[in-house]
């Protein structure tokens, strides 16, 4: 007999002894399966739901089912849920990857062919309503091991101006003065050295250099290199002071994944990856966030080599399907570095970081102003160690320019974690974080989402690195900026950790996906499994009956405008937002905002008024959600904002 039968039987058997008046004999099976009766009975009824809210188990079609790494919500109302390899490296080497799309409305779910490694990309939505993904994985990480041979990144020098740019084979050895060999793993080519003459004649030449990974010829722990060194290149016949091979470090260390640099446009309309230009810089764990031009910011990542990037970002233009380098905007960051578009046109950074990075650089929050590259920090973080794998929201509404920072850890797999919540408000004059309330657990990988009734969900998460099946916390809260309360929810059932994301859905509800256990028990002895199955989040608000509708209205609309539309018992309205869908991975989602529209009746429906600043409302595709007095909201209507 299955669990669930056996559950059932007993679930039976405790009716009848009750009906009998024999309970006195029970057990503790019976205990528990009466307590599991009665907590079933408890988070069905109706008044429960209406103060709590429901989660239900999304039934996804076996074949349907991937490693949820990414999610972003269309504005076909489908959501987009993209693994890649899914942090499975035997479906990298099988060049197995995934994305799948769900529609909530039919339930229906379409496999999406996906023409590269997107596993721990970045993303983020452009004004069209194309999802613009960047980066992903060009190689996994090799633990220390499995590193039989050596290895490191070799830089190739030309000091000379003169003649044409070398080509270097993959497989050639470079040679160290202490005899050590080191053979490339892939054919690179060098330019000459840039001769410039200056307006006073003094001529200077600048060396050119190129990148390329080399393995030691012997395998072992002796050909180790841990200082500056310099090698011949064997089989090129040039002056060794001229072009040689340069190398600080190749040595048995683990090895971090490799970025990719490759990038595409995901189109709602067709359902298809489009591939676009390469980033300058391949990127594993980058942020992409919108800039109130509509051009794109992609900030840090590790790099081709596995290597945290130092400060190099770049723009991609949605006129010109291009990145270019941003050389004036060198900033270093840690790896998805939380980073929100204000309404002046500057970025605030929480601090909220995932991944990878210094431990002492670009981990204090502050305002990153982008037109001369200063950043001014803002004070009062509490726990400002512990801000790796922590979640950030700009509150709801985005006018108010208050931002939440929620739990976190330590840098790396640190044992520690945190239940703080600040909170920063940045119309003040000295903006300055204040303690919110403390989750009701030490959290990393809080997953928040933004409701259409000014409060945030805060779900999910796990008190330790990684997670495991006993440090998940099945938890849901809920936070509402005004009063500074945070009410708890009934729980999920699922666990949530790392690679593991939340989303609100046109309809109101939410879901909840992904999860990366390192282990399956708290002893670190078994592997964990990624979890596949999706749960769904149904608020309060849709169990207090009636909701608003809106039956009509334009589909496009400007920025500043009044526009129209039509909302049977546009009475019972009290409030209108604007919500930017998610684009999330690793408890990142700098997309989602809402925005609070000024409403008044006009006949059947309402005047609404769309904001001019294009920082607060950059343009895209937007939910526009009506709320009644008891803030049941309506579903969204989809607008798209210029
Ligand atoms: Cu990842």
């Amino acid at each position: 007999m299955s669990a669930r039968g056996k559950q059932r039987l007993v679930k039976g058997l405790l009716t009848l002894l009750v009906a009998g008046g024999l309970i006195a004999i029970n057990g503790p099976t019976l205990v528990s399966a009466g307590k599991n009766a009665l907590h079933d009975y408890k988070i069905n009824s109706q008044g429960y739901k209406e103060r709590a809210g429901h989660w239900s188990m999304l039934s996804v079609p076996e074949e349907m089912r991937v490693n949820a790494i990414h999610a972003a919500l269309l504005r076909t109302g489908k959501v987009l849920i993209v693994a890649g390899s899914g942090n499975d490296s035997k479906q990298f080497d099988a060049g197995k990857f995934r994305t799948i799309l769900w529609d909530p409305e039919t339930d229906e779910f379409k496999r999406i062919d996906t023409p590269s490694d997107m596993f721990c990309a970045g993303h983020t939505f452009l004004p069209d309503g194309k999802l613009l993904i960047a980066g992903g994985t060009r190689r996994y990480e090799k633990l220390r091991e499995d590193v039989e041979h050596a290895a490191g990144v070799m830089t190739i020098k030309n000091e000379s101006p003169d003649g044409a740019p070398v080509t270097v084979p993959k497989d050639t050895e470079f040679l160290s003065p202490d005899g050590l060999a080191f053979r490339s793993t892939k054919e690179a080519v060098v330019h000459p050295a840039v001769k410039e003459i200056a307006a006073n004649g003094r001529t200077t030449v600048s060396a050119s250099s190129t990148e390329v990974w080399v393995e030691a010829v012997d395998r072992g722990a002796a050909p180790v290199v841990d200082r500056p060194t310099q090698f011949t290149i064997d089989g090129i016949h040039r002056d060794t002071d001229e072009l040689y091979g340069y190398a600080t470090s190749l040595t048995r260390a683990k090895q971090d994944y490799w970025g990719d640099d490759k990038s595409y446009l995901f189109d709602p309309a067709t359902e298809r990856y489009e591939r676009v230009d390469n980033m300058t810089l391949a990127r594993w764990y980058p942020t992409l966030v919108s800039l109130e031009d509509g051009r794109v910011l992609s900030v840090s990542g590790l790099d081709e080599f596995g290597r945290i990037i130092k400060g190099d970002n770049e723009i991609y233009d949605p006129e010109t399907k291009q990145w270019k380098d941003q050389p004036q905007l060198k900033r270093t960051f840690p790896t998805y570095p939380a980073l929100y578009l204000m309404p002046n046109g500057k970025l605030f950074y929480t601090g909220s970081n995932a991944g990878y990075g210094s431990d002492t650089v670009g981990r204090d929050p502050g305002i990153w102003d982008l037109s001369d590259n200063s950043f001014e920090k803002v004070p009062g973080l509490r726990e400002p160690r512990q801000t790796e794998t922590s979640g950030s929201v700009l509150l709801p509404p985005a006018q108010d320019q208050r931002y939440m920072i929620a739990g976190g850890g330590g840098i790396g797999d640190s044992e520690r974690s945190t239940a703080r919540t600040d909170v920063i408000d940045l119309t003040a004059a000295k903006p300055h974080f204040e303690p919110g309330p403390d989750l009701e657990e030490p959290t990393r990988y809080p997953n928040m989402v933004i409701t259409p009734d000014d409060k945030v969900v805060i779900t999910g998460g796990s008190s330790g690195y990684r997670g495991n099946g006993e440090s998940n916390l099945l938890l849901c809260h809920i936070y509402d900026p005004r009063s500074g309360d945070l009410t708890r929810m009934a729980d999920p059932t699922v666990g949530r950790n790392y690679h593991a994301e939340a989303l609100l859905l046109p309809d109101g509800r939410l879901i909840t996906l992904g999860s990366d256990s390192l282990y399956g028990d708290s002893e670190g002895t078994r592997p964990g499994t990624f979890e596949q199955r999706i749960e769904i989040y149904s608020p309060p608000y849709l169990f207090k009956g009636d909701r608003p509708q809106i039956a009509s209205g334009p589909k496009h609309v400007g920025r500043g405008a009044t526009v129209w539309f039509g909302i049977p018992n546009a009475g019972s309205v009290e409030s209108a937002r604007l919500v930017r869908p998610s684009a999330v991975t690793h408890v990142t989602d700098v997309e989602q905002r809402s925005i609070k529209l000024d409403i008044s009746r006009n006949g059947a429906g309402l005047d609404v008024r769309i904001p001019k600043s294009a920082g607060l409302v950059p343009s895209g595709w937007y939910m526009l959600f009506v709320s009644d007095e008891n803030g049941a909201p309506s579903k969204a209507h989809w607008v798209h904002v210029r």
